[in-house]
């Protein structure tokens, strides 16, 4: 039985060195193979995908297991070669869940505390004190309630912010109000001045920060996107910063990453870019995800986290 980590690894990647190195300490029998280097594609039972040109994954004939080094599978479900009957199992990662919680917190605090507005007092070195919004009437809903979701919710209500979270199904979280359904997700906007994409990309969910919803907010609310690139319209967010429905962002991803050198986020100081960095766990720590999962497969025990094809996540 081989392994194959599907992904793009440059020499200088120190993430997959340091997980290629802790899967093979922890599991020194192995058969770890790195593509391109895969041998015979009928000894490959397991692929860990963290990117695949498409038509890959159909080359190995024996196949068991598809694991995703990621906790969005958008990438993996866009072949349309995939076999349809091999299990897909998310990444779920303390050390990612946890990351996804600073980032947004530090995304929030900043929109709150009105950093971009110093920045550009900086820029003309202005010493000027702006009002201060307590945390306590800045309201920020959280699109999506699940790992992610619900971890960021939970901090940003400890803190202070009064949270909303908005899901595909109904919730009940203590300290967050919730909200589910397309039939409530207009109610539910209503009175965010920060939104947080934490939604998986799907045909339901793709182009969902567009026009619509961003006059459903509150005049000059903040949107923070670490979904995918693809939930937003990028040139409806232009129109709505232009017209100061939209004051400020913070997006760690976007439709095409890397994002192109000329592309005009780079050069606008109401944007915020960050190289989808938002939340990449720690190997380590994800070796142990990773072999636990392969173990489970192997014994044909329940796999944790198999993902439903039909709704995409
Ligand atoms: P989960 O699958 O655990 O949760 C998804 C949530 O979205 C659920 O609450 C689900 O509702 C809700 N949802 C799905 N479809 C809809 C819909 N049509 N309408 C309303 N709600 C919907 O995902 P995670 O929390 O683990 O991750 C979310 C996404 O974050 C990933 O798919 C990935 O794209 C992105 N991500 C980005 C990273 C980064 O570094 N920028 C890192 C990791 C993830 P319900 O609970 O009812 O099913
Ligand atoms: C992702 C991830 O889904 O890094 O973006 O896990």
């Amino acid at each position: 039985m081989a392994v194959l980590i599907l992904a793009e690894i440059e020499s200088t990647d120190t993430w997959f060195s340091i997980l290629i190195a802790q899967l093979k300490k922890e599991q020194p029998n192995l058969d770890l193979r790195i593509w391109p280097e895969y041998g015979k594609p009928e000894e490959i039972e397991i692929v860990l995908v963290s990117w695949q040109p498409l038509g890959t994954i159909p080359k190995f004939p024996n196949l068991k297991l598809i694991m995703s080094l990621a906790a969005g599978v958008d990438r993996i479900l866009a072949d349309p070669d995939l076999p349809d009957n091999i299990p897909i199992v998310r990444l779920v990662s303390e050390s990612q869940t946890w990351q996804m919680a600073e980032y947004v917190t530090m995304a929030v605090l900043l929109f709150q505390r009105r950093l971009l507005e110093y920045q550009e007092l900086q820029r003309s070195r202005r010493w000027e004190e702006l009002a201060v919004q307590d945390a306590s009437s800045f309201t920020v809903g959280i699109l999506g309630l699940g790992h992610l979701g619900l971890m960021v919710a939970k901090k940003l209500a400890l803190i202070g912010f009064p949270v909303r979270g908005w899901s595909r199904t109904p919730k009940a979280v203590a300290g967050v109000e919730c909200f589910h359904g397309d039939e409530q997700f207009q109610l539910f906007l209503k009175k965010c001045q920060a939104i947080v994409c934490l939604l998986p990309l799907t045909p339901q969910t793709e182009g969902i920060l567009c026009h619509e919803s961003f006059s459903a907010l509150p005049p000059g609310a903040y949107l923070i996107n670490v979904g995918r690139g693809k939930h937003l319209v990028e040139a409806d967010l232009l129109s709505a910063l232009d017209s100061g429905q939209i004051a400020g962002v913070c997006l760690d991803v976007f439709d095409t990453e890397p994002l192109p050198i000329d592309h005009p986020f780079w050069f606008d100081p109401r944007i915020i870019v960050t190289p989808h960095i938002a939340a990449p766990g720690r190997p380590d720590e994800i070796a142990g995800v990773i072999l636990d999962t392969i173990n489970c497969s192997q014994m044909g025990r329940p796999l944790k986290y198999e993902i439903d094809r039909h709704w995409g996540y």
